[in-house]
Order: C-alpha cells, then sequence, then structure tokens
C-alpha cells in the first residue's frame, strides 16, 4: 500500500481534558507518524469554512460552535494507507458504535463531541492538509 498523507483534528473536547499525548500514542502505536502539529483556536467563521461539505446538515452549526469552543490541535498524520487506517484508529462517528480499543470508544463523549476528525478521502486530505498548512510546515 502507498505512503499516504492524512489531517486529523483533535477536538475541543479532548484537548480540554488534556487527552492530546493519550490519543497522539494510539496514532504512534498504529504505524502513523506525526510529521506537522499545532495547537490553534478556530473562529466559528473558519471552522463553518473547514466543514462546508455538512453546510446542510442539521448539526452544522452546532458543529462550528463546538469546533470553536476551545484549541484543538491540527496534525499531519504519514503512514501506509494512512487515511484508512486512521480512520480504523478513530472509531465509529458515534462512540456508541465504535469498536473496543479506538480512540473515540475510550475518550468521545457524544457522536457531537468525538474527540478527533480524520480525512475521509485523498481528495479531502489535500484539501484539509492544505488548508491548515503550508508545504515548509511539513516536515516528512
Ligand atoms: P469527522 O469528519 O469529524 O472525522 O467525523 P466523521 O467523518 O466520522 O463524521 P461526519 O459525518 O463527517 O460528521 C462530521 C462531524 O460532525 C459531528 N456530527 N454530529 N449530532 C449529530 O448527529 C452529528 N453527526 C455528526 C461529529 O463531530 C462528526 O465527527
Ligand atoms: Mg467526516
Amino acid at each position: 500500500m502507498a505512503i499516504e498523507r492524512t489531517l486529523s483534528i483533535i477536538k475541543p473536547d479532548a484537548t480540554k481534558r488534556n487527552l492530546t499525548g493519550k490519543i497522539n500514542a494510539k496514532f504512534e502505536e498504529a504505524g502513523l507518524r506525526i510529521v506537522a502539529q499545532k495547537r490553534i483556536h478556530l473562529s466559528a467563521k473558519q471552522a463553518g469554512q473547514f466543514y462546508a461539505e455538512h453546510a446542510e446538515r442539521g448539526f452544522y452549526g452546532e458543529l462550528c460552535e463546538f469546533m470553536a469552543s476551545e484549541p484543538v490541535v491540527v496534525q499531519v498524520l504519514e503512514g501506509e494507507g494512512a487515511i484508512l487506517k486512521n480512520r480504523e484508529v478513530m472509531g465509529a462517528t458515534n462512540p456508541a458504535n465504535a469498536a473496543e480499543g479506538t480512540i473515540r470508544k475510550e475518550f468521545a463523549l457524544s457522536v457531537g463531541e468525538n474527540s478527533v476528525h480524520g480525512s475521509d478521502s485523498p481528495e479531502s486530505a489535500a484539501r484539509e492538509i492544505s488548508f491548515y498548512f503550508s508545504g515548509l510546515e511539513l516536515v516528512g
């Protein structure tokens, strides 16, 4: 399988509870290398731009408000099949459906406050990485 990069976000519910290190350990144990990482505080407008694909969904306003409520850690993960591998390590969107050992099973509070985001395709990974990072910030 090819080496890929994917965009990950450690969401406000997790940064607030000091879970960044525990979540990063899960990525590293799965063979995902953190090649870029920074802590930022999104405005609701920036969160809205990032999640534009969900603009018509009922939870959009709540999602944008939540993502702007506290700082987040945005990061680029690299590894073999990183996009799918990261989704596996994250677990299902709703923690009630997430498999044992996944980040969302262990740490998520609800379907909305579910601790992590991960790109869902090569196209979204490329778009989402360039939303937060310049080429100079990516150290392979
Ligand atoms: P993500 O984009 O954050 O990695 O999560 P995902 O692919 O598993 O889920 P997606 O369908 O893309 O939804 C994006 C985020 O919106 C929030 N959400 N809330 N209240 C709800 O029913 C609901 N559904 C989704 C979650 O924070 C989800 O991760
Ligand atoms: Mg998604």
